[in-house]
Formats: structure tokens, sequence, C-alpha cells
């Protein structure tokens, strides 16, 4: 898998002073995504990340950025995000000031270009943020489309992001979206759910151990307000190679779904002991007995 939607340049450098590590990042493109420093592993300690977020050529005055939180979980008031409008860190171009667990968080810029200044402190590191940006004309709103297109982002380093249509938004009602992930030989795919809230038990995620075609039906979907995006993550874990999901909506009632990490994990790798999070054990899924439902559309 690759991704396709978005443009990237990374004009960096990294110095050190003192103890704290800066680095500056410069990203163009009228949409794309980045993720903080070591994203998905943990953020570094006493590091300061500066990315300055440009639409580019084309892009004028007329155009404002606008900025999707997949994932934002930060160690609470002593690691922090603050997000300024133009090339600049003065206080009086702050848009945002951002710690904890902020999942699912949307800003906006005043003109083309903004910065995003991630600072961490010595001590205490947690998964860090991944954003997405699109250009937004003035005076137009903007939601995340609700289809079933663009809601994977492949870094294509072993790991990427999903997401259900119109995340951070609602998803849209009677909708059908299918993903197949494919790590390599003797490795396993790893799902992180940063926030999950569905109708109980009419909207499912459904996982499949191998192709949608010809496979093994998991028992159990994933339905309900599961993940609380303001304090919880959890895992899922394939058994083999490849991963299938398939996610359906019923006609009425829609909430905001959900966003993951997906990573190729080594095919030895359990979730219960290794993982210092709440782990996606049967016995939370099972809180949920009426989850098991056949998709609405026939795979
Ligand atoms: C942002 O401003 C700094 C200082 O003026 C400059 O060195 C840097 O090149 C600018 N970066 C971008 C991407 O415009
Ligand atoms: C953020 O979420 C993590 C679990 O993913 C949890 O351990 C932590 O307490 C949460 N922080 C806050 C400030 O709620
Ligand atoms: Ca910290
Ligand atoms: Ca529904």
């Amino acid at each position: 898998m690759r991704a396709s939607f978005f443009v990237l340049l990374f004009l960096g450098f990294i110095s050190i002073e003192g103890k704290v590590t800066s680095q500056m990042r410069s990203f163009s493109g009228p949409r794309g995504g980045l993720g903080s420093p070591s994203f998905p592993d943990q953020y570094p300690n006493e590091f300061q990340d500066t990315a300055i977020i440009q639409l580019g050529s084309g892009y004028t005055t007329d155009y404002i950025i606008h900025l999707d939180f997949l994932v934002f979980q930060l160690e609470n008031l002593y690691d922090t995000v603050d997000i300024f409008d133009g090339n600049s860190t003065d206080p009086a171009d702050n848009i945002a000031k951002l710690t904890g667990n902020m999942t699912g968080r949307t800003y906006q810029s005043d003109g083309p270009v903004l910065t995003i200044l991630f600072k961490t402190d010595l001590t205490g590191q947690r998964d860090g943020f991944y954003v997405r940006w699109t250009a937004v004309k003035k005076g137009e709103s903007y939601s995340a489309p609700k289809t079933c297109d663009n809601l994977i982002i492949s870094e294509n380093t072993g790991y990427g992001l999903i997401y259900s249509p119109g995340y951070v938004g609602n998803y849209p009602d009677s909708i059908s979206c299918s993903w197949t992930l494919e790590a390599g030989v003797a490795q396993k795919v790893l799902l992180i759910f940063y926030a999950y809230e569905t109708e109980d038990c009419y909207d499912v995620l459904s996982f499949y151990d191998g192709s949608i075609i010809n496979a093994n039906k998991r028992s159990k979907g994933m339905c309900g307000d599961i993940v609380n995006p303001t304090t919880e993550a959890a895992f899922v874990l394939s058994t083999g190679s490849k991963f299938s999901l398939v996610f359906t909506s019923d006609m009425t009632k829609n909430y905001a779904g959900f966003t993951a990490v997906f990573r190729y994990v080594s095919a030895s790798e359990t979730i219960n002991g290794d993982f210092n999070r709440m782990d996606w054990t049967p016995s939370k899924i099972d809180r949920h007995p009426k989850m098991i439902k056949p998709p609405k559309t026939p795979l």
C-alpha cells in the first residue's frame, strides 16, 4: 500500500542545545499528514520539533489550513503542542495550546502557512500525534469526505493510519468500506485504536484473518462506545500476516467512528505481554452481547 494523497517536502535539520534536541521540518502541499518525532513509537524526551506547513504555490492568502488530529496522546501538561499562524512562534500568532489526550480535535489557521511546535520535558513519553492537513478556501466550511476513498494513510515505513469515513466528523449511514493490510512473512498486523464509537450494535467493524474473500471471519466485531479518545487506547492483533477489516453502518444514527494506527509486528507478538496499555481482550468484547451481526452487504 502506498500513500496516494499527499505531497511532502522534508527539509529538516537537527541541532542540540544543552540537553534539548531541536528539529525543524517543513511540509508543503494542499493536503498531507505528519506525525510527531518517532511516531508511532513514543516520542523522545527533551525534544523540540518545529513543523512548518505551507499549502504551496497557487494557494494564496485566500486559503487557510484545516487540521484534523487523527491521533493525539501526550503526557498531560508536561508535553505540549502549540499551533501558530504563519511561519512564527510568536505568542501573538498562537491559535491553540494542546496537551493530554485530544484525538479528534480540529483547528484552522487564518492563512496558507502554519507552524506546529511540539515540546517534551525530561521524562514521561506517550505515543504522540498524527495530524492531517487540508487546504480550504476562505469562507468555505470543511469536513472530511464521507466516502470509502483515502481512509488509509501509509507511511511505507511499517505503519499507517486507518479511519472511518468522514473522521473526525461522523461516518455516513448505509456505507460499507473495506481494507486489507498485509504484513511481511513472519509478521502480524497490530491495530491501536485511539478512538472508537459506533452505534451499538448496528454499525460494526468486522475483522477477517486473511483477505476478505475466502477468509476466516473473527467471530466478533467492534461496535458501541468502546474507546474514549480522552482516556484510552485499545488493541487488536491479527492471527496471520494478512488482515482485513470491513466497516458497515445501517440506515440511521451515526457517530464519530474510529481512528487507528496499524503496525507490522513480529509474529511472536502477543497483546497481553509486551504492551503496557489497555488490551483488546475477548472479555472486553463480551461486554457487548449483541455484537455479532453479519455485515449488511454480502462480502
Ligand atoms: C521560517 O522562518 C525562518 C526565520 O525567518 C526561516 O529561516 C525559515 O526558512 C522559514 N521557513 C519556511 C519554511 O519558510
Ligand atoms: C490518556 O490516555 C492514556 C491511555 O491511552 C491514559 O493512560 C492516560 O491517563 C490519559 N491521560 C489523561 C490526561 O486522561
Ligand atoms: Ca514528558
Ligand atoms: Ca447506524
